[in-house]
């Protein structure tokens, strides 16, 4: 295949044309580079990784639609992320190979973590996606398309857990009985939010769905929040979404895979940070109900990912990434036992919630 990054290059209005561009970050799914204009300006071009997102035209739509709203409504030019139109005006270029490309403004001095070198860093997150919810609660989020349908649409998880006990393709089901019983015991709670965004109860949001602390932006020196990045999974859902899935992942003491389950537990401390921080930045934004619900998206979020390890060591490691042989089934592992650690902690978590919005 030809090498279409100067094609790229040539689709935009650059005072002088680079000749190249260097690879830059650390990110997992798209090809990312960085651009240094004349001017001493700089640029972030990235190549969409096509293979995991299926709906690249609809998934630039809710890019653009995104990004536009935020840089509408917003100054400072590191508040949001900023799409750059190509010569022809348009989100986006595709090239001879059929990929996609984009440009934005680069976020001058500002860091981004892989991981969280103290609570603070993990409040700064919270802080820049309490700050997300809040600038977009007027967006009309039914205009988002689901770039990846039934997301997290937990009662259809459950379904396509099921589905892969009873096909039993890598033939694991009988040696995971435990775990599978686990989720299963726990079923009745899948309709908890899903139901409740049916009904209209809870609102319809814009949700970012990779709320991880690699996707926000902190400046260099004050290691504020600056902003989010990475909008590829921003599609409608329930504010419980992203909140949840930043405490699976960010309030967890362990790594996703750890086998010593002696040292996976979900850190209270780390949990009032994260709430603490994403309520100040919500403001008045989120409804009593969600408030309420917090609780139930940080466990919704883990119980749902779990299964969706399950049900892919069970299907034989076709989706998530896996380095080795039983990862899945250790990444599964810690779900459980977060899980089951945050029902044990349930009366400190309403509580912890409760307290912040005094
Ligand atoms: P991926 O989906 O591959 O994770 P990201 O959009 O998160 O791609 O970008 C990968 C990395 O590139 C980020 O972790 C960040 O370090 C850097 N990056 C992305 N956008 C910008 C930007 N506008 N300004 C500065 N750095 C950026
Ligand atoms: C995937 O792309 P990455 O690794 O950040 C997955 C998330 C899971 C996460 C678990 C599009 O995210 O939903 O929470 O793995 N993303 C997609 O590690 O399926
Ligand atoms: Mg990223």
């Amino acid at each position: 295949m030809m090498d279409t990054l100067f094609e790229a290059l040539k689709a935009y209005n650059w005072k002088e044309c680079p000749a190249t561009a260097e690879r830059y970050g650390h990110g997992h799914i798209n090809v990312t580079y960085v651009i240094p204009a004349p001017d001493g300006a700089r640029y972030i071009l990235q190549k969409v990784n096509k293979n995991v997102f299926k709906k690249p035209v609809e998934l630039m739509e809710n890019v653009a639609a995104v990004t536009n709203y935020l840089s509408a409504r917003t100054d400072d030019p590191r508040g949001c992320l900023r799409l750059i139109p190509t010569k022809d005006g348009e989100n986006f270029f595709t090239d001879s190979n059929g990929d996609y490309w984009r440009v934005y403004v680069f976020i001058t001095d500002s860091i981004c973590l892989q991981q969280a070198e103290s609570g603070e860093d993990f409040r700064q997150s919270a802080i820049a996606f309490g700050e997300f919810q809040k600038q977009l609660k007027d967006f009309p989020a039914h205009t988002l398309h689901e770039v990846i349908p039934h997301f997290h649409d937990t009662k259809d998880r459950y379904r396509m857990f099921k589905e892969a006990i009873a096909n039993n393709k890598a033939g694991r089901a009988d040696s995971v009985r435990e775990e599978i019983d686990f989720y299963l015991a726990r079923e009745d709670f899948a309709g908890l939010i899903v139901d409740k965004l049916a009904d209209g109860s809870l609102p319809l949001r814009v949700t970012h769905n990779d709320t991880k602390l690699n996707n926000v932006m902190l400046d260099k020196r004050t290691r504020k929040a600056l902003c989010v990045i990475d909008l590829d999974t921003v599609m409608p859902g329930s504010a419980l979404y992203d909140y949840g899935d930043s405490i699976r992942f960010g309030a967890s003491t362990a790594a996703e895979d750890e086998k010593d389950l002696n040292s996976v537990w979900m850190d209270l401390e780390l949990y009032k940070m994260y709430t603490d921080g994403y309520l100040s930045a919500c403001g008045d934004s989120l409804t009593e109900l969600e408030i309420e619900m917090l609780p139930v998206g940080a466990k919704m979020m883990t119980l749902e990912c779990g299964m969706r390890f399950l049900t892919d060591y069970l299907d034989g490691d076709t989706y998530f990434k896996t380095t080795y042989e039983e990862q899945n089934l250790d990444r599964t592992r810690t779900h459980i036992k977060l899980v089951s650690d945050m029902e044990a902690k349930w009366d400190e978590m309403t509580r912890i919630v409760k307290e912040a919005t005094k």
